[in-house]
């Protein structure tokens, strides 16, 4: 696979292709970051942005976790010393998860987001930047239903990172998207650049197939799951035979979560899958890309409960690492 390909592949957008393409003709010593808000445990949704660091890592850029204290205070999600406690877990979690640690750099938030020239460059965005535009900017991304002050200040804090930790690329799930667009508009009042950004689908929920998985709502995988855990939760995953499921009766779209966990986690971190199946149901099915998995559950070739159990030998594989960090 060529660097271009590395670099765009299971992304759903980037912002802009030119930019993308000039970067992947050069990508040697090239800088990437994803940003987190520190909650101790990685889930399947740090996973899949995981998953795009290293793709980026075997393109040739240089990455740098965000571990974003201050972020997760500014959006509620526990005390200061608390978060501070959660970050250091994380980082040893994206290791084990497999982040090449001679060429990844963990910066904490607050390491430099405090300092003077942050604070001043912060408040000339603020000047820059409706209350309105900043709200929409954390639909996807703030927690609870009012937005707080804090919460219109922490997507401006998320453009000025960019340009302070020297990142060429900021990649992010989807629901970045418009704290990645804000920042386009507004870093430029600064002299900065406007940013490029690489951003990750959206995974359907587990369970129902609809909206988006997450940790807080719907059935998620973690590296705290024990193997029995995961193969329940993916025994009771929504897994019609098809790609591209029917809505719901009341019109929400829905998606295939099993298919896309092997999409965006099984295929990218392994050269071939093994379905296994008794001699008597037709023998083992191999796969070295997704696009014949997802046609052999179309054409009913792959039965699901068959890719289900392929799905949980694997994502075990994927966790186990993670798991045993947390154990010791
Ligand atoms: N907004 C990210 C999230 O929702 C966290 C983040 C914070 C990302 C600061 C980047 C950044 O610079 O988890």
């Amino acid at each position: 696979m060529d660097a271009h390909e590395l670099i765009t592949r299971n992304a759903a957008e980037v912002v802009t292709e030119e930019e993308i393409e000039a970067l992947a003709d050069d990508p040697e010593g090239k800088r990437a970051y994803v940003g987190y808000e520190p909650s101790g445990v990685l889930h399947i949704g740090h996973m899949l942005t995981a998953n795009k660091l290293i793709d980026l890592q075997e393109a040739g850029f240089e990455v740098t976790v965000l571990l974003a204290d201050v972020h997760a205070y500014l959006n509620d999600k526990g005390s200061f010393e608390e978060i501070r406690h959660t970050a250091e877990r994380m980082r040893d979690q994206f290791i084990a998860y497999g982040l090449d640690e001679s060429n990844t750099q963990f910066v904490l938030g607050s390491d430099f987001q405090l300092d003077d020239d942050y604070t001043l460059d912060l408040h000339a965005l603020e000047l820059e930047t409706t209350l309105a535009r900043a709200e929409r900017a954390m639909a996807e991304i703030s927690s609870g239903d009012s937005v707080k002050v804090s919460q219109a200040v922490y997507p401006l804090m998320q453009a000025l990172d960019i340009p302070y930790l020297g990142v060429d690329v900021a990649v992010g799930g989807m629901e970045q998207r418009k704290v990645h667009m804000l920042a386009r508009d507004v870093l430029p009042s600064i002299d900065r650049e406007p940013p490029t950004s690489l951003h990750t689908p959206l995974i359907a929920d587990l369970g129902t197939g609809r909206g988006k998985m997450s940790s807080s709502e719907g059935v998620t995988i973690s590296m705290e799951d024990s193997r029995a855990d995961i193969e329940s939760k993916v025994n009771d995953a929504y897994c019609p035979p098809t790609a591209d499921p029917e809505p719901t009766d009341d019109g929400v779209e829905r998606d295939n979560p099993v298919l896309q966990v092997f999409e965006y986690h099984v295929f990218p971190r392994f050269d071939a899958v093994t379905v296994e199946r008794p001699e008597e149901y037709g023998g083992n099915l191999e796969y070295d890309a997704y696009g014949d998995l997802e046609a052999d559950l179309e054409s009913g070739e792959l039965h699901p409960a068959d890719a289900k159990g392929a799905l949980a030998e694997y994502l075990d594989r994927l966790i186990a690492p993670g798991r045993q960090q947390l154990a010791e």
